[in-house]
């Protein structure tokens, strides 16, 4: 195994914004007398904004014409970009950064993915823009996951296969779309349904490279 690239997603991976973004869909589900629990969110976490409104629209069974779509998927961006005004480098998850001057060190590139088209603005309060190898975000995307263009966006613009890659995820979706398009995958989170990747863990609270090439061959061989 030769791992010469890690990318990593945004919300809920570098930073809890996973949890406001479920906050403001929530908010906005009970405009059509739809509750939109935990449970059911995890099936359209990671997805992109339009996506993800129109499936909840779907579960409301609520329809209206593309116009109104964009606006109501407005209001909700509206309040969610309120929301993260307030973020600050502090809010960047622990391990994060030193696992990132770890990786610097080793040569080993690193990618930032995120369906989010508010990625730049996000890493820019965390300054962490200029921490990347490259950046795909939501405005670089045709096709939003489960189909895995993000990822091989990151990977081919730094000449790199699947193969010598790895996502770290905390969404069932976006680890699928990986595992479709042969990146190797860790999730992070609780385990669960997260199980479906290659390795799990809770966070990168003290967590190295090397632990993540044991963790990785550890459970290949034993699910091989
Ligand atoms: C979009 C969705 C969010 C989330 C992110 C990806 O973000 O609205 O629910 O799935 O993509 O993490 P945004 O609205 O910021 O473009």
């Amino acid at each position: 195994m030769k791992i010469e690239l890690c990318i990593f997603n945004l919300d809920g991976v570098i930073v809890d914004t996973a949890h406001l973004h479920y906050l403001t869909w929530k908010e906005l589900a009970t405009k059509f007398d739809f509750e939109l629990s935990p449970i059911l969110y995890e099936k359209i976490k990671g997805l992109g904004r339009i996506e993800t409104l129109r499936q909840i629209m779907a579960w409301a069974k609520i329809s209206k014409d593309e116009k109104e779509i964009e606006s109501i998927a407005k209001l909700k961006n509206d309040h969610y970009v309120q929301m993260i005004q307030m973020l600050h480098p502090t809010e960047i998850r622990p391990g994060v950064k030193s696992f990132l001057s770890e990786l610097k060190k080793l040569y080993i590139k690193t990618a930032l993915s995120s369906a989010s088209k508010n990625a730049k603005t996000i890493l820019s309060k965390l300054e962490l823009l200029q921490q990347y190898d490259t950046i795909v975000d939501g405005d670089q995307i045709e096709h939003c996951i489960p189909d895995p263009e993000i990822y091989l966006k990151c990977s081919q613009n730094l000449n790199i296969t699947p193969s010598n890659t790895v996502v770290f995820e905390d969404s069932v979706n976006g680890i699928n779309a990986a595992k479709s398009a042969g990146f190797y995958t860790i999730g992070i989170g609780k385990t669960g349904a997260l199980s479906i990747a290659d390795a799990v863990i809770p966070n990168f609270r003290g967590f190295n490279f090397k632990e993540m090439l044991n963790l990785l061959k550890f459970n290949l061989a034993s699910t091989n």
